[in-house]
């Protein structure tokens, strides 16, 4: 079949599909994209011949900014359980490299998304092409070899010949859950337009089976004897759980051995919050319970788990000498973390193996019990949060506390970065596993907006009604707010709610308990009297600046009137595009403590009396640090 390379990458990727649990799913559903002259006769015509002859095969979807559509793309393929994503493709040079934070993020949060960067000629006849870098000592290289340590699959299409190959080995790489992340295949513009014949074998439909790996036996049956030995266990639950829709595995699980579980940023909703085996989020955002739990736990099973240092309080979190780990991952990378035992194998299928392996056995009754009253404890502290009616501006708790009233339990929301992450994982009630959509791998500022459009393109079709709350600060909303533009542009609804508190108030406080007086944190004018930035508040109007763009904008003053507001979003039209309410908060209301730690390195000199005490403390905290090196091996088998 002669077609171009580009007309042959856009029908070979109409033709993928993933199967799991015998229902399969079309892997890339459509394809964002910004078009320059890197793409646009190439894969740009490719889309258009496509979306000619049908519209709904490879739909096309048009974004502001690269980055923006490669966060909504993993939003998508987040909320998808990795089985469906989104393509994009960009022109040559900086749209290009607009794409590699989202390349990143993909990859550490082993997220699915497909990057079709255009590239320089092959031919290197017209050379240097406008946005070429140009190498004096290497003429092969290019802006695109930025993608390949963010990528967990990069190739670059030099010929015809090599596309087959290519393909295959991306779509692999996507559908494989322990290798998935940012697959980036570079298309040089004037291969994208080559002709070629292509066997007709290569456009015929294709599914790539994900698997359920079992725990190997030997694996397994280690795994049983440490469990089976340990008095006081903890689950911490990943990503992973959710992934491979493993929750009611873990339920059962946890209710047959009493093992209480802890949540990570991405495996939050594993649990719902008022099961009474849920401790809730744990580590340096963690709730005191789940903390404690984890500061006496003997044994940690950690599923799906990457144990970021957010999980571990950066290795303060488990203080019991002999801890050991048991690390259920589909990643070897991820199971041999902290000296653990892997059990290298999908999440729901080990957790079944597991409660056969351990059918009769269950942690002391008590233990049970100091689990359901420390989730007691703790949902009184998140109901004190949400009402805690600070003035004369409300609490940020008062706010989540309030979208959290009025969603529904299957809406999402959504959030990635500021003072929100922490907050939303201590005092977020979970009742849908995919409910919580923070992204705290890469904590990407500018990920909110654009992933909140991509998520609810994931859910458009089978569950209008199911809204996406994007939680959003004025940082973020300042980096990176213009796909609010494509959510107009398809009428995609997406409710925004804008935390205004002129300025980054996460880092703010980080630097004021680090000594460092919360230096180059708030948004204030340069003082004409001292020369620094702390005059008066800067006279940006975020909502007007949502106006501007078409986006429906509600102002509210009060936590009543923010209620109201939600309640009106959430009865809007499914297809009636974006709305944004404005709160402002204060900066300075805190949220309830954690009882743990994060490891930020204070100067060890300072001219500052703030920094040398910051100093003191930090050299104070850093002795609970642990190198979690468990026992050794021959223990480990006992
Ligand atoms: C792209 C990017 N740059 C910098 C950071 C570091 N950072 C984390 S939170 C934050 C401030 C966020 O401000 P805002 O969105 O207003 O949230 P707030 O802290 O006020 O809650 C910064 C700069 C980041 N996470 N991402
Ligand atoms: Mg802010």
């Amino acid at each position: 079949m002669r077609l171009t390379v580009a007309q042959a990458t856009v029908r070979f990727l109409a033709a993928q599909f993933t199967e799991r649990d015998g229902v399969e799913h079309r892997l890339i559903e459509g394809c964002f994209g910004i078009f320059g002259h890197g793409n646009v006769a190439g894969i740009g015509q490719a889309l258009l011949e496509a979306e000619v002859a049908d519209p709904a095969v490879l739909p096309y979807h048009q974004a502001r900014n690269e980055q923006g559509m490669v966060h909504a793309a993993v939003g998508y393929a987040r909320m998808r359980n990795r089985l469906s994503t989104l393509a994009c493709t960009s022109s040559i040079g900086p749209g290009a490299t607009n794409m590699v934070t989202g390349a990143a993020l993909a990859t550490i949060n082993r997220l699915p998304v497909l990057l079709l960067p255009g590239d320089v000629f092959a031919t290197r006849v017209a050379d240097p092409v406008l946005q070429q870098l140009e190498l004096p000592y290497a003429p092969d290289v290019t802006v695109n070899d930025t993608f390949r340590p963010v990528s967990r699959f990069f190739d670059r299409v030099w010929r015809p010949e090599q596309l087959p190959g290519a393909l295959l080995g991306a779509m692999r790489v996507l559908t494989d859950p322990a290798e998935t992340g940012a697959v980036t295949l570079a298309m040089p513009q004037d291969v994208q337009a080559e002709a070629f014949d292509w066997p007709a074998e290569l456009f015929a439909k294709r599914i790539w089976h994900v698997p359920r790996a079992v725990p190997e036996p030997a694996a397994l049956a280690r795994a049983a004897a440490v469990i089976r030995g340990a008095r006081r266990p903890l689950i911490v639950a990943g990503g992973g759980v959710i992934y491979s829709e493993a929750t009611d595995a873990l339920r059962a699980f946890a209710e047959a051995t009493g093992i209480p579980v802890a949540e990570t940023q991405a495996g939050k909703g594993s649990l719902p919050f008022d099961h009474p085996l849920a401790l809730g989020a744990v580590g340096a955002t963690g709730t005191p319970g789940a903390n404690r739990f984890a500061r006496e736990a003997d044994v940690v099973i950690g599923i799906g788990t990457r144990y970021s240092d957010f999980t571990t309080a950066s290795r303060t979190a488990f203080q019991d000498p002999g801890v050991r780990f048991v690390n259920v991952n589909v990643a070897a990378f991820d199971g041999a973390k902290h000296a653990g035992l892997p059990v290298v194998a999908d999440a729901r299928a080990a957790l079944e193996a597991l409660a056969s392996a351990l059918a009769g056995w269950s942690a002391p009754s008590a233990y049970r019990e100091a689990a359901a009253a420390a989730n007691a404890e703790w949902d009184a502290v998140v109901t004190a949060a949400y009402a805690a009616e600070h003035r004369p501006l409300p609490a940020q708790t008062e706010v989540i506390g309030a979208v959290n009233e009025v969603s529904a339990p299957r809406d999402v929301v959504l959030n990635a970065a500021g003072s929100m992450p922490g907050e939303l994982h201590k005092l977020w009630r979970t009742r849908d596993p995919k409910g919580y959509h923070v992204e705290y791998g890469y904590s990407t500022m500018g990920y909110e907006i654009a992933a909140g459009v991509g998520v609810r393109m994931a859910v458009l079709a089978e569950e209008p009604d199911r809204d996406v709350f994007v939680l959003v600060g004025d940082g973020s909303y300042l980096m990176m707010a213009q796909e609010l533009v494509t959510a107009v542009q398809e009428r995609i609804k997406v409710i925004v709610v804008l935390v205004q508190n002129h300025g980054f108030a996460s880092i703010g406080s980080l630097s004021e308990s680090l000594g460092s007086q919360r230096f180059g944190t708030a948004y204030r004018y340069r003082s004409g009297e001292s020369g620094r930035l702390d005059g008066g508040v800067l006279p940006v109007d975020l909502a007007a600046n949502a106006a501007s763009l078409g986006v429906t904008v509600v102002r509210v003053a009060t936590v009543d009137e923010l209620r109201a507001a939600l309640r009106d979003a959430k009865a809007a039209p499914a297809d009636g595009g974006p709305i944004l309410i404005h709160v402002e908060t204060d900066p300075l209301a805190g949220a309830p403590d954690s009882d743990s730690w994060w490891d930020v390195p204070v100067s060890e000199t300072a001219a500052l009396d703030t920094t040398r005490a910051a100093r003191a403390e930090y050299e104070r905290q850093k002795k609970a640090q642990r190198p979690l090196v468990g026992p050794d091996t021959e223990e480990n088998d006992a």
